[in-house]
């Protein structure tokens, strides 16, 4: 037996599923298909500059924000691939208007739903700069054996069984969490299988780095203003002025944010008194992420992960990453008392 010391994405959740023996491995099964799913998106994503991919599709998303050619490839390659999985009834995705029911006779049976924004960041697609895709697994709450409903994607982030991100960066990576431990596993392209590279993941409880898009300062409230002061202000003795750190694509100042600590914010502002980022595509999966990781991911009215859905492209704000440095935030941002 050669002496292996690599252990694949799929050879990890099927050792991770041996220790509950009332696990079924459809979990495991899901995670490789949605890993799957994003080898196929990192091929094109690999290509792009070469091949008549980049640039916009001509149509809006449903949030009347302009789609890439990237994001729709990526939309309608997850979509097939989880059609075809054993164990996915439907989804829902940042670029559909509603949810997807798979509605035949297999995937009605199926446990689980998947939501999705297939390619977040896409912005920064025709730059090169790093974009991901961002997943989040719930059980299904509508009955079994009968198409899945709203309901089921409009559960809170708690409810969460798995949630994770695939980067396309310098290395491509998919991490992904469970409430017991988040994992980190770098795509090995020689045998085309995600490795795992960075386990039990933790985030440092403090951190250096504050990442946000500074340039809205003038639309930030005094709260936020005065935060952003206190990470600019001159104490060396505290560690002070922290770095500013902002790629403008979510998966990318995340990853940083996790394996490095520190603090990522998207709060709301004049003309976006909601904030910018959705609450069942990008903030629950990386809250879910992030607070098993050991940080803290809070909307300025509470956890992220408590907010009662009430429509799937809900917005929020977002203060996320290490213990103390999101603390630090919310003592500025002040805790408000409902997100209305
Ligand atoms: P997208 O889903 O349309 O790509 O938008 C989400 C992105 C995030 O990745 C990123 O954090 C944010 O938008 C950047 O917004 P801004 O350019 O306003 O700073
Ligand atoms: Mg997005």
């Amino acid at each position: 037996m050669p002496n292996r010391k690599l252990m694949t994405l799929d050879e990890f959740t099927i050792q991770e599923t041996r220790k509950f023996p009332q696990a079924t491995g459809e979990l495991s099964a899901l995670l490789r298909d949605i890993g799957l799913a994003c080898k196929i998106i990192n091929k094109q994503v690999l290509k792009a500059g070469l091949v008549d991919i980049l640039g916009k599709h001509g149509a809006t998303n449903v949030q009347g924000e302009e789609q890439m050619k990237l994001d729709v490839y990526s939309n309608e390659t997850l979509i097939n691939v989880l059609r075809n999985a054993a164990d996915c009834a439907g989804v829902a995705s940042e670029e559909n208007d509603d949810h997807v029911c798979y509605d035949d006779e297999f995937s009605n049976n199926s446990k689980y739903v998947v939501l999705f924004d297939p390619l977040d960041g896409s912005s920064n697609i025709d730059v090169n700069a790093p974009i991901g895709t961002i997943f989040s697994i719930y059980r299904r709450v509508s009955e079994l054996g009968k198409p899945c409903t709203m309901e089921d994607f409009l559960q809170p982030g708690r409810q969460l069984m798995a949630a994770g991100y695939v980067i396309y960066g310098s290395s491509t990576m998919m991490v992904y969490a469970t409430k017991l431990s988040v994992n980190g596993f770098t795509l090995e392209p020689s045998i085309g299988e995600f490795c795992l590279s960075h386990p039990n993941i933790k985030c440092p409880e403090n951190g250096k780095i504050y990442s946000i898009n500074q340039g809205n300062t003038c639309k930030y409230d005094d709260g936020m203003k005065a935060f952003l002061d206190y990470c600019m202000e001159n104490k060396k003795e505290e560690g002070r002025p922290y770095s500013h750190r902002y790629i403008g694509s979510m998966v990318a100042d995340m990853h940083r944010t996790l394996i490095k600590g520190g603090i990522f914010m998207y709060p709301a502002d004049k003309s976006s008194p909601k904030g910018k980022l959705r609450l069942q595509y990008e903030c629950n999966p990386m809250a879910f992420l992030v607070e098993a990781a050991g940080g803290i991911a809070d909307t300025g009215y509470g956890s992220v992960l408590d907010v009662e859905p009430q429509e799937l492209h809900q917005r929020v704000p977002i203060y996320i990453g290490s213990k103390n440095m999101v603390k630090k935030a919310l003592e500025f941002a002040g805790t408000k008392e409902s997100i209305a």
